[in-house]
């Protein structure tokens, strides 16, 4: 069995326990030192660091939630000078505020880290092409996984996501043998590889996949067309990016990166702390992040922590496949889109606020079209100008989520009106 670092992934529990206290402490005083925000909302408690001894006071200490890193943008929560800032990444937010976070070259070091132990987790080695299909640039995906790949001292090939063809034919040339996407870029390449006859021409041996739900069918799908071994990776921006949690060849959950992130699950209504194997929202605490510190973060992402021994020698607790979320953001070809946004556009371009989203999967590629009726004031319009609309539609909503949906202008009165909530969202996909 390889790891990149033994005696951290396979630490006991008492000691993984103690360095975690450790972090602990020194972040919840860093953070209260530095950021009015944790100072004020632990002051609201009646708590200061000193209160905060090990993993065990974590449950006195408050959530933040996105809405706190929103009223935050962009400087709030920063905690260190800007000089000793190296890097930002964001997220695709929601109506105009982005969560930004800010990494110190420590803070970039641990996040190295934690990707990297996912390469060797899925058998990776120096000796690896690591081919980088995430996007780059201000989404963690592509910087997170090259970073680790970097660090590992794999020859990495940042590729970023699209242009597939090309994709393809370093593959073939170059010989790469891991291959970091989202699962449903990975399923649409794995059939553009079959459909173009390249199957006995690629190198592949297994793929870092995530940034996405996906089904443990699209799983075996994916490994039976392109012969890989495929695994699972989960992370977010807030809390660096990818590798907060990776699979292993046991495939049965996500290794937390424990020295990074102590990971609690909360009851999402009440709050309340739940036992290991209850279902429940994912809250974590990043301990090694000091650029951007997140102390008792609510996700919102639905999963369950499983402690038991693995056949990998990983101590790390694990997390089950995440199972969805509490809010409303949908996650469509990997990239992140409010209802909100979509709505916000609607009313900037003049049109009804009657609309309907439809999602669903197609050969595991997402499908993606918003409805919207016509106005009374645009019954008169003739088809052409009709399609015009439809394309600055689709032009406005490029530009304000990142990805182009297919915009259909239906009859005045044709989406069916409900009498409690609105149902925006028709999320056809099976997963
Ligand atoms: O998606 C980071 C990432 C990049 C993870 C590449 C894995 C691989 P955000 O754009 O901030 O960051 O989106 C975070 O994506 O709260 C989950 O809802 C969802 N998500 C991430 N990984 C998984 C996964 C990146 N493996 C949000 N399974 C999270 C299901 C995932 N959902």
């Amino acid at each position: 069995m390889s790891y990149f670092q033994p005696e951290i992934e396979c630490a006991s529990r008492e000691t993984m326990r103690a360095l975690q206290s450790e972090r602990l402490r020194k972040i919840v005083r860093h953070a209260y030192d530095n950021v009015p925000f944790y100072r004020e909302s632990m002051g609201k408690k009646g708590l200061t660091p000193d209160d905060i001894q090990s993993v065990d006071d974590l449950p006195k200490l408050p959530f933040v939630s996105k809405d706190d890193l929103r009223e935050a943008y962009p400087y709030g929560l920063l905690a260190v000078p800007r000089s000793q800032v190296v890097r930002i990444q964001s997220t695709s937010g929601t109506t105009g505020k982005r969560v930004v976070g800010f990494y110190t070259q420590e803070d970039i070091d641990h996040w190295d880290e934690c990707c990297a132990r996912a390469i060797v987790a899925a058998g990776g080695s120096k000796e690896d092409v690591v081919h980088v299909s995430y996007g780059y640039g201000l989404f963690t995906g592509g910087p997170g996984l090259n970073g680790g790949s970097h660090k590992l001292g794999s020859m990495t090939l940042p590729m970023s996501s699209g242009n597939s063809d090309r994709q393809i034919q370093f593959m073939c040339d170059l010989g790469s043998t891991i291959l970091c996407c989202t699962p449903s870029y990975a399923a649409y390449l794995a059939e553009t590889i079959i459909s173009g006859g390249m199957r006995d021409k690629i190198a592949l041996k297994a793929g870092i996949f995530g940034a996405e739900a996906w089904s443990e069918e699209m799983r075996r799908d994916i490994e039976a067309k392109l012969g890989i071994k495929a695994y699972d990776i989960y992370g977010l921006t807030e809390l660096s990016g990818p590798g907060v949690s990776f699979e292993c060849s046991e495939q049965t959950g996500m290794h937390v990166n424990e020295d990074c992130y102590i990971t609690e699950i909360i009851d999402p209504k009440t709050g309340e702390v739940l036992p290991e194997g209850s279902k429940g929202e994912l809250v974590f605490t990043a301990i090694a992040k000091y650029g951007f510190p997140m102390i008792r973060y609510r996700t919102r992402d639905i999963s369950v922590l499983r402690r038991q021994p693995c056949s990998c020698g990983r101590t790390f607790l694990k997390i089950g496949r995440l199972m969805g979320r509490t809010d409303d953001m949908l996650i469509i070809r990997g990239v992140n889109v409010f209802p909100s946004q979509i709505e916000t556009v609607l009313l900037q371009e003049g049109c009804s606020p009657n609309y309907q989203i439809i999602v669903g999967r197609v050969n595991h590629t997402d499908t993606f079209e918003i409805k919207v009726e016509l106005t009374p004031e645009m019954v008169a319009d003739t088809v052409k100008e009709i399609e015009k609309r439809e394309n600055d539609l689709v032009e406005a909503m490029r530009s304000m989520l990142g990805i182009s949906p297919k915009i259909t202008l239906v009859a005045h009165r044709s989406i069916a009106r409900s009498e409690g909530k609105a149902v925006r969202v028709i999320d056809n996909r099976k997963i």
